[in-house]
């Protein structure tokens, strides 16, 4: 049982209004607006299931957790591949993306991860986690990315071609660097968009940054659909960070001390961690507004006692009631996968799962009164 830190007390209404980071606050206030702090683990192996499963999920849901490299047929066209036909879904039902990717490289890898490649995870993802084995630098590279992706994300690209004669101080004589914090889509290099020209012969070919309207969501251009859940704005273009700081797989490594430099890590990056995947709640002191979420979280079936027993998967996973993880260990958002995709009826399981933490949440915070 963990000390009773004041978050255990209060409503997520009023810890938004405390929330360090922006898109805590934001999920904060979802929770409250769907009375839901339910994640959905959503690990299925096709991209068509994933889409399926998230439009039938949604609205019982505040989070939908992924691990891309799981789905077959992900598309990964950034405007109408599967992570902005999931975003499109999330701005509908009113959910967060989080994506499982468990960084856990060296810093400048884990930054390559984050920004580049096929999936350009940061893209799509308001939420990824974090791995802190190889240390803390990882989640100061990841902060770095982060504020360097929306930096430069604000803005959209805009091209325009004149023809005539550059003058030689339209141009830098500097090297540029390539990194992935200046390739587009397609990998080419972008450094110096928005301060300077080229030439093709006499044409000058110029870009330069716009704001964009919304550069939060990649849209789903195909559908022209564009609707967004009512009663919440758009989320904030901050992305969040969960650092791993507990497991709930039988026989982890993650000790005690290990877990407390995770607690350490986040506090010197509170713009940009969120807080943890953890068994239990971790704030312990008065400025942590960390949220937490937790998987290996099952019900017993339909009929049987809610606060009964679950047994493992027999492959090292453990499970616990939403009642035990959320009331007595002090998490916030319990994340459930297999006890809803394997139901019958997935979409009324999930409904069974939210209602279940959502009492145990009322529970906690009644407490107060
Ligand atoms: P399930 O509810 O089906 O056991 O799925 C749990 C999900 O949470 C899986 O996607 C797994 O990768 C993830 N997970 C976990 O089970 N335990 C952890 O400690 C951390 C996780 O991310």
């Amino acid at each position: 049982m963990p000390t009773r830190h004041p978050t255990l007390l209060e409503t997520f209404s009023s810890r938004a209004q405390t929330a360090t980071h922006p898109l805590t606050a934001y999920l904060l206030r979802l929770m409250d607006l769907k009375a839901s702090n339910l994640c959905l683990s959503a690990d299925v192996s096709t991209a068509r299931e994933l889409l399926q499963l998230a439009d039938k999920v949604g609205p019982s849901i505040v989070v939908l957790k992924t691990h891309h490299d799981v789905v077959s047929g992900w598309d990964f066209h950034p405007h109408t591949g599967t992570g902005a036909r999931l975003a499109q879904l999330a701005r509908k039902h009113g959910f967060l993306i989080f994506e499982d990717r468990k960084f856990g490289d060296i810093g400048h890898t884990v930054q390559m991860q984050y920004v580049g490649g096929s999936a350009r995870i940061i893209d799509w993802a308001h939420i990824v986690n974090v791995n802190m084995v190889p240390g803390k630098a990882a989640v100061t590279a990841l902060a770095e990315a982060e504020a360097k992706w929306r930096e430069r994300y604000q803005y959209e690209v805009k091209t325009s071609v004149t023809v005539g004669t550059p003058r030689s101080d339209t141009f830098d004589e500097q090297p540029e660097e390539s990194g992935w914090w200046n390739t587009d889509e397609e990998g080419q290099n972008r450094e110096g968009v928005g301060r300077k020209g080229s030439i093709v012969s006499v044409t000058t070919l110029t870009q330069h940054y716009e704001s964009a309207t919304s550069p939060r969501f990649p849209r789903d251009e195909t559908k022209g659909e564009d609707c967004l859940y009512a009663g919440i704005d758009e989320p904030p273009i901050e992305r969040g960070l969960l650092i791993l700081a507990q497991m709930s797989s039988a026989g982890n490594f993650m000790n005690r001390e290990y877990t407390q430099a995770c607690v350490e890590a986040a506090r010197e990056h509170r713009r940009f961690v969120m807080g943890f995947v953890s068994q239990e709640s971790l704030n312990s002191e008065p400025d942590d507004h960390f949220i937490h979420m937790t998987p290996g979280c099952q019900l017993p079936p339909e009929g049987e006692e809610e606060n009964g027993t679950v047994a493992g998967d027999g492959l090292g996973q453990r499970y616990n009631t939403p009642q035990k993880l959320i009331g007595l260990c002090g998490t916030d958002i319990v994340i459930v996968g297999r006890g809803i995709l394997k139901a019958g009826d997935p979409q009324s399981e999930a409904e069974r799962y939210r209602t279940t933490a959502w009492k145990a949440y009322l529970s906690r915070v009644t407490k107060n009164t």
